[in-house]
C-alpha cells in the first residue's frame, strides 16, 4: 500500500504518528535491507585507496570486465540492490562523461568506447537489480573544484547519470574531502529529486538538509545499540560520529542508518589483501550488527584489474547468504498459540504478528502499560535467533522491550532493547524453549508490533561469537585488571567474546560492560557465584564487576571470564 494511504488508513483507526517518520523512498529502502557497494576505477590499476587526479587514463585497463559477473554473484548471494563508484575522489569517471576528458575514454578499455556505468546498470536491469550511484563530490582532478564552477560541472555529470541509465534508486554523497567545500547542495538535491524521485540520497555536513539515509559513522558495519532511524539535522552537519551510531530518540529529523562496509580491508582491489577477506561468519556478524539493529548494510564487494570479482570474496558472500538464508526460511514461531495482555480491538491481535503481511500489526488497549505478547509453542522448539519488528510508518513508539523464553517450566529474561525500528534481530545461543514472550516496558506512542520471528541459524557461526575454546579471558596476555575494594575493572585489550563471569568467592555481583561512552548495567549475579548469559557479549572490550556479596569477609575474590 502507498505509505501515504497507509498513513490516512491509520490515522482514521485511531493510530497516530510519533515524532519523525519515513518517507516513501525510505521505506523502499528499508526494505531493501542490505545492499552491495563496487569501489572500482583507477585505483584498482594504480593500487591505492585515493588517487590525487593526476593518475594516467590510460592504466585503466580491465582484461575480462563482466558487470553480469558481478550482479550474478550478488544475485546468488539474494542481495536486491548494488552501487557503483561512478567517480571516486580522483575524477576518474567510468562513463564518457561529456565534461572532463578524465574519464574511460581516455583509456584503452574498449579503445575508449567503453561505458561502465552502462554495463553495469544494464546488468542491473537484466538480473533485477537496482541501481545506485556513487559521485564523488571531492574531484581532485577537476580544476574548477573548489570555484563556483565545479557546480555546474557537478550538476552536469548529475544530469547525465540520472537521465541515461533508467532507474536508479540511491545516490551517494561520500562526505570525504569535502568538509569545508562550499558545494550548491540545494541545486544538486533539486537535480537529484527531479529526474530520479525514487532515489534516496546518503549524505551528511552541508548536504545534510535533503539526506534520506545517514552514515552509521564508521567504517566497520556497525550499526550502535541502539541504532535510532531519528537522529537531529545538527548530528549530521557536524558528523558527530556516536550520534550517527546510535541515532537520537525523538531527533527532530527521520534519516536511518546504512551501514558502510568492505569485504576487505581497502575500499579498492588490492592483490596484497587477497588473504583478507572476510569470512562467511563475519560477514554474518556485521548482518547482525547492522540489518539486525535497524540500520542497513552497504557490503563493498571491489572488482579485482581483470574487472571482475575474486573468487574468494564471491565465495564468502554466498557461503554467507546460504547461513542468511536458510535460517531466515523457516519462522519457528509459526503456528504458536498467541495471546495478549490486552488488544485495542479483533483487527489488531497479536496473531498479526505471525503473518506474512508488513502492514498487519498488533496494537494493545490505550491503557495498557506494559503490554505483554505470549507465544506458546505447545512443545519445546531450539531456537537461536529472535526478531520483532514495529510498523515504523508511523515513527518509533516502542522505546524499552524485554524478550523472555520460558525454559523447563521457568521464565527467563533473553535480553532487553531499546529500539525495535523496523527490525530487531539478537542472535543467541541457542535456546530450547516452549514459550517466549515480548513484555514492552516503555513506549512514547501506542505500541504497533508488526513482526515476530524466530529462528535456528547454522552451527558454522557459533565458533566466532561463542568463546569455545573456554579459555579464561583473563588469563590472555592483553587483558588488564584492576582491583579497587570489591570492584574489578577489566580491559581485555581488544574485543573476545564471552558469555560467562565468575567471581570465585562472590555470591552476589554486578556486571557492567562499557559500550564505547559509558558503562552500561547488563546483569546482576546472585546466589552464585557463576553468571552465564543467553547472549555472548560480543561487542565490548571492557567489564566492570562489582562485588556485593562475599563468602566471608576476608575471602579471596577470583574472577574468571569465559
Ligand atoms: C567518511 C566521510 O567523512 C563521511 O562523510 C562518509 O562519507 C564516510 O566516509 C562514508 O564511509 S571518510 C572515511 C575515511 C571515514
Amino acid at each position: 500500500m502507498k505509505l501515504e494511504i497507509l498513513r490516512a488508513k491509520l490515522k482514521e483507526e485511531g493510530f497516530k504518528a510519533y515524532g519523525a517518520i519515513p518517507n516513501e523512498r525510505q521505506m523502499e529502502w528499508y526494505k531493501r535491507e542490505k545492499s552491495i557497494f563496487f569501489h572500482f576505477g583507477i585505483n584498482t590499476y594504480s593500487d591505492r585507496e585515493w588517487g590525487d587526479g593526476t593518475e594516467d587514463p590510460a592504466s585503466f585497463n580491465p582484461t575480462d570486465l563482466d558487470c553480469r559477473q558481478w550482479i550474478r554473484v550478488i544475485k546468488e548471494a539474494g542481495f536486491n540492490m548494488a552501487i557503483l563508484t561512478a567517480k571516486h575522489h580522483d575524477g576518474f569517471c567510468l562513463w564518457p562523461s561529456k565534461y572532463t576528458e578524465h574519464s574511460v575514454k581516455n583509456s584503452p578499455y574498449k579503445n575508449g568506447k567503453g561505458d561502465i556505468v552502462r554495463e553495469f546498470t544494464d546488468a542491473c536491469r537484466e538480473y533485477g537489480i537496482k541501481a545506485g550511484i556513487y559521485l564523488s563530490p571531492w574531484d581532485r582532478h577537476e580544476s574548477t573544484w573548489g570555484t563556483d564552477a565545479y557546480n555546474t560541472f557537478y550538476d552536469n555529470q548529475l544530469h547525465e547519470l540520472l537521465t541515461d541509465y533508467g532507474e536508479i534508486y540511491e545516490c551517494w554523497w561520500d562526505g570525504a574531502g569535502s568538509k569545508d567545500a562550499k558545494y550548491d547542495w540545494t541545486r544538486w538535491a533539486n537535480t537529484v529529486r527531479t529526474l530520479q524521485p525514487n532515489a534516496v540520497i546518503f549524505g551528511s555536513m552541508g548536504s545534510s538538509a535533503y539526506v534520506d539515509v545517514r552514515w552509521v559513522g564508521n567504517e566497520r558495519g556497525f550499526a550502535g545499540k541502539p541504532c535510532w532511524a531519528t537522529i537531529n539535522l545538527s548530528s549530521l552537519y557536524d558528523e558527530i560520529r556516536d550520534e550517527l551510531t546510535s541515532g537520537i530518540r525523538g531527533g527532530d529529523s527521520f534519516i536511518p542508518a546504512e551501514a558502510d562496509v568492505s569485504i576487505r580491508p581497502g575500499w579498492f582491489y588490492h592483490k596484497s589483501q587477497d588473504d583478507s577477506v572476510r569470512s562467511a561468519a563475519n560477514l554474518f556478524d556485521l548482518w547482525l550488527c547492522s540489518v539486525g539493529r535497524n540500520a542497513s548494510l552497504l557490503l563493498n564487494l571491489p572488482p579485482n584489474p581483470k574487472g571482475l570479482i575474486s573468487d574468494a570474496d564471491a565465495n564468502s558472500l554466498i557461503d554467507f547468504a546460504k547461513e542468511l538464508n536458510s535460517g531466515l526460511k523457516a519462522n519457528l514461531a509459526k503456528g504458536a498459540k498467541v495471546t495478549a495482555s490486552t488488544k485495542k480491538s479483533d483487527t489488531y491481535s497479536p496473531e498479526n504478528t505471525l503473518d506474512e503481511s508488513d502492514e498487519s500489526f498488533y496494537a494493545p488497549q490505550d491503557d495498557d502499560l506494559e503490554p505483554e505478547i505470549t507465544y506458546e509453542f505447545g512443545k519445546e522448539i531450539e531456537f537461536n535467533a529472535v526478531e520483532f519488528g514495529e510498523l515504523i510508518e508511523l515513527g518509533h513508539h516502542v522505546t524499552s522491550f524485554e524478550v523472555l523464553a520460558r525454559i523447563s517450566g521457568e521464565w527467563h529474561t533473553l535480553y532487553t532493547n531499546e529500539c525495535m525500528g523496523y527490525k530487531s534481530l539478537e542472535k543467541l545461543l541457542p535456546i530450547k524453549a516452549d514459550a517466549v514472550k515480548l513484555k514492552i516496558k516503555s513506549y512514547i506512542a501506542t505500541p504497533l508490533i508488526r513482526k515476530f520471528a524466530l529462528y535456528r541459524f547454522d552451527d558454522i557461526h557459533e565458533h566466532i561469537v561463542v568463546n569455545k575454546e573456554k579459555r579464561n579471558l583473563l588469563l590472555g596476555e592483553a587483558a588488564v585488571t584492576e582491583r579497587c575494594g570489591d570492584e574489578f575493572d577489566i580491559n581485555f585489550g581488544g574485543i573476545f567474546p564471552f558469555d560467562t563471569i565468575i567471581i570465585k568467592g562472590a555470591s552476589r555481583f554486578i556486571i557492567n560492560v562499557f559500550n564505547g561512552v559509558s558503562f552500561v548495567n547488563v546483569a546482576e549475579c546472585t546466589g552464585s557465584d557463576s553468571y552465564k548469559f543467553f547472549k555472548p557479549i560480543n561487542w565490548s572490550y571492557r567489564v566492570k564487576l562489582t562485588v556485593l556479596k562475599k563468602d566471608s569477609p576476608d575471602c579471596k575474590l577470583v574472577p574468571e571470564i569465559y
